[in-house]
């Protein structure tokens, strides 16, 4: 289909710590800005609904085991996979709000013994750049009130501070951190002024590329 005349949708990733509410807050954007006559639509990373998705949730499930620097190209090529669509949807003038995108990929597999953050970031270059990405930040102890972790691979503390850390390396002038130990709905309004005000700005902007 044709170029939209409204000018392109955002790219809008979510990113953070789990149990920060980033699934949620995804839902409800998209359900917020679909009402008021923003195109939008839902996406995440891993999706695992691929080929290649399918591979990454067994591993996550802990239902097979793969090599480390293997799993994280798998990660990678399920981004790669979705950008033809993702540019689709974009330049029709929706925007995409985004579970997860590449700096999981990175803070993940940095968190893992013998990876530095130059590596990891290799095979992500060139992605689509977000236009914004909420960073969802939680104290440990606000963390720890929420309840214990699931059972897929990765989900424990000391793991999760070591990509919280890498977390840290990756922010640029695009980043907002938003405290996430604050309720739902005021959380939820902090986001929607945020990225209300990037959809209007990116319009007419280009599709700039990751990490370039
Ligand atoms: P969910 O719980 O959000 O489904 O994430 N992960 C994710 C990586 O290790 N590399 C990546 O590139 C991405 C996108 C984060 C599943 C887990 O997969 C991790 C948590
Ligand atoms: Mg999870």
């Amino acid at each position: 289909r044709k170029k939209s005349t409204m000018g392109r949708g955002s790219l809008i990733v979510f990113e953070g710590c789990d149990r920060a509410g980033k699934s949620t807050q995804c839902v409800k954007l998209v359900e917020a800005l679909e009402n008021s006559g923003t195109p939008a639509k839902l996406w995440r990373f891993p999706d695992r609904g691929t080929a290649i998705g399918g591979i990454i949730s067994q591993y996550l499930e802990k239902k097979c085991e793969l090599e480390d620097h293997a799993v994280h190209l798998l990660f990678s090529a399920n981004r790669w996979e979705a950008v033809p669509k993702m540019k689709e949807h974009l330049l029709q003038g929706t925007t995409l709000i985004v579970d997860r995108y590449a700096f999981s990929g990175v803070a993940f597999t940095a968190a893992k013994q013998g990876f530095g953050l130059d590596w990891c970031r290799q095979p992500d270059i060139g992605l689509p750049k977000p236009d914004l990405i909420l960073y969802l930040t939680l104290t440990p102890e606000e963390a720890a009130k929420r309840g214990g972790f699931g059972g897929e691979r990765y989900e424990n503390t000391p793991f999760q501070e070591k990509v919280a850390k890498n977390f840290e390396h990756l922010k640029e002038n695009n980043w907002r951190v938003i405290d996430a130990g604050k309720d739902m709905e005021s959380l939820h309004e902090e986001i929607q002024e945020i990225t209300r005000a990037v959809i209007k700005d990116s319009k007419d902007k280009d599709i700039e590329k990751l990490w370039i």
